[in-house]
């Protein structure tokens, strides 16, 4: 069954992005004018992204709440955010992604919902982009090279996007693909890894409240090398398994292989929990380097679950976290 298609956005509600920076500015000196230094604090945090923190070329998401769920931590710049990338599909350097995500088109796309669900379907990301509410939310990400980012993700609950393909009582994990095509990631010619990238969440990860599917980021829709035009990202796991630019979406019954896992099953495990006491086996897990503060910044302890652990140790009660890493 095909999603009903919910109303266009009016063309009047798209903003272009100059106009919106224009409109910023406008609004800063007014309020600087009328000396309310208090109106612009309070008003910051609707107003998504500072014109040092825009991109021309992307369009503004419009309509995005700040949602209760952000850190407040303070934000790893836009150009590190965009600059310092893992996306292999463009290569295995960290600038790789910026400097080759070019050929990666992510207009049109949609995504194939299948598996074990009463109503599967395929929907657009323009359906994707108008069907949810659209929420900031400031998360870390925490890489398991012990390195971590704070950004300010736009998107919607996974799990309102699930409930309305009607996963049935067989869905007990959901398996998740990027794109295969070598024209457009030219990472892909080589076999680096075993293409399409994979990813998997058990049920209640996949329909827990923290978990996202990410549209923008700084309130923008997301750069390609970001993983464009919508990515996943569980912020009490470490980022490999917040895969981008994806494009099929299953509900399965048994647990899903991902792609680091099957390249080397002892380094990365299906869970990925952010957890400080489980070592990866080439480096400690215990601290990390926040990417913006530079190489001679000291450390950051690592919490377990990300920070997250009020909210979803419980998913994991009476596992062995060792093992199940
Ligand atoms: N398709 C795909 N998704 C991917 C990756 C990748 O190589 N390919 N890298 C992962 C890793 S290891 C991390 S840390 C995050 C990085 O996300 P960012 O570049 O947006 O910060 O993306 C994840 N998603
Ligand atoms: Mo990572």
């Amino acid at each position: 069954m095909l999603i009903q298609k919910p109303p266009p956005i009016p063309p009047s509600e798209i903003t272009p992005p100059a106009v919106w920076a224009q409109r910023r500015e406008l609004l800063k000196a007014a309020l600087a004018l009328a000396g309310t230094g208090a109106a612009l604090a309070a008003g910051g945090r609707l107003l998504a992204a500072t014109p040092a923190q825009t991109d021309p070329a992307l369009a503004v998401i419009p309509n995005v709440r700040p949602s209760p769920l952000s850190t407040d931590e303070p934000r790893t710049s836009r150009e590190d955010v965009t600059g310092y990338n893992n996306f292999y599909e463009f290569g295995t350097g960290k600038a790789d992604p910026k400097a080759n995500a070019g050929s990666l088109k992510p207009r049109p796309w949609s995504v194939v919902v299948d598996g074990a669900c009463e109503a599967p379907g395929t929907i657009g990301i323009e359906d994707v982009l108008s069907g949810f509410t659209q929420e900031e939310r400031i998360y870390r990400l925490r890489c398991v090279e012990a390195w971590a980012m704070v950004i300010p993700w736009v998107g919607f609950p996974l799990g309102d996007l699930l409930k309305r393909f009607k996963p049935t009582s067989q869905a007990r994990y959901v398996a998740f693909e990027t794109l295969l095509d070598p024209q457009q990631m030219p990472g892909q010619r080589r076999s680096v890894l075993d293409w399409p990238y994979r990813e998997g969440l058990r049920m209640d990860e996949a329909m827990h409240p923290l978990t996202i599917l990410a549209t923008g980021l700084y309130g923008q829709v997301l750069p390609n090398q970001n993983g464009a035009p919508l990515r996943l990202v569980v912020p009490w796991k470490y980022g490999f398994k917040s895969i981008k630019s994806i494009v099929r979406i299953s509900f399965v019954e048994t647990q899903p292989l991902n792609t680091w896992q099957a390249m080397a099953p002892d380094e990365y495990g299906f869970y990925a929990n952010v957890n400080p006491s489980v070592d990866h086996p080439r480096w400690s897990q215990a601290r990390h380097r926040a990417i913006g503060e530079g190489l001679f910044a000291g450390k950051h302890k690592t919490l377990p679950f990300n920070g997250y652990a009020d909210q979803v140790a419980s998913l994991y009660a009476g596992m062995d976290l060792r093992r199940n890493f």
